[in-house]
């Protein structure tokens, strides 16, 4: 029998900040994947385009205000409702590229300065709404240092978008990543550096994949389990 039906889609996550080339090495994974004649497809969140993802874009427009509790929760709500069909198509061998998920959720909530208090929401309180989501079988945060970030093309005007939030979050995604290793292990998530070209990061983020994109063996485990 064929070796490969045994072997199911790999999940492969993208983060880390704004404007780090994410979007840009995403797409062009999922272009590389499919000229090779593998099944992939992109998942993007937030996702925008279901009832729960225009509330959260209205929100990132500043058109609506949320407490930020509440959209911590959508953003996660916005993930459950997604995670039915990942599971799915990954079981059908589909390899699923997202473009941010959990740890956005928790590194940019986390990151906040409310005014009522010094700190963000509190980092378990961000994590739980997640738990039990499809595991990744690798996440790739693109790692751009401080500096360059700010040279790159200005901030767009969404919330969040501003130098302050931007430092806030990369604290908290160093402490994402620890989590990360202490519950799921070192294999888990990758930094790659982010410096240099298109080409060159691309490079980069292919040796980090591997073989992954040949399929994985066994169930899809659970976030935070
Ligand atoms: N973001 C993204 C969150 O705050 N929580 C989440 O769970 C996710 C997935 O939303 F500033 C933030 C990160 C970013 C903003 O993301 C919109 P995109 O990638 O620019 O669409
Ligand atoms: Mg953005």
């Amino acid at each position: 029998s064929d070796p490969s039906s045994s072997r199911r889609g790999a999940f492969i996550v993208f983060e880390g900040l704004d404007r780090c080339g994410k979007s840009t090495q995403v797409a062009r994974l999922v272009d590389r994947l499919e000229r090779e004649g593998q099944k992939a497809r992109l998942q993007k969140f937030p996702d925008r385009t279901t009832a729960i993802g225009k509330m959260i874009d209205a929100y990132l427009q500043s058109k609506a205000e949320m407490d930020d509790h509440a959209i911590h929760l959508l953003f996660s709500a916005n993930r459950w409702e997604c995670a039915a069909a990942i599971r799915q198509d990954l079981n059908r061998g589909i390899t699923v590229i997202a473009d941010r998920y959990a740890f956005s959720g928790i590194a940019f909530s986390a990151a906040k300065v409310s005014r009522s208090a010094e700190m963000g929401l509190p980092f378990d309180f961000c994590l739980q709404p997640d738990r039990s989501l499809p595991l990744p079988d690798l996440t790739l945060y693109m790692s751009l240092p401080q500096e360059e970030a700010t040279q790159r093309s200005q901030f767009g005007e969404e919330r969040y978008e501003t130098v302050t939030m931007q430092q806030a979050t990369r604290k908290q995604f160093r402490l994402v990543a620890e989590e990360v290793k202490k519950i799921h292990g070192g294999t888990k998530w990758i930094d790659v550096d982010a410096r240099g070209t298109i080409e060159e990061v691309e490079e980069r983020i292919k040796g980090s994949i591997g073989v992954l994109t040949d399929g994985v063996i066994g169930r899809v485990g659970e976030l935070w389990v």
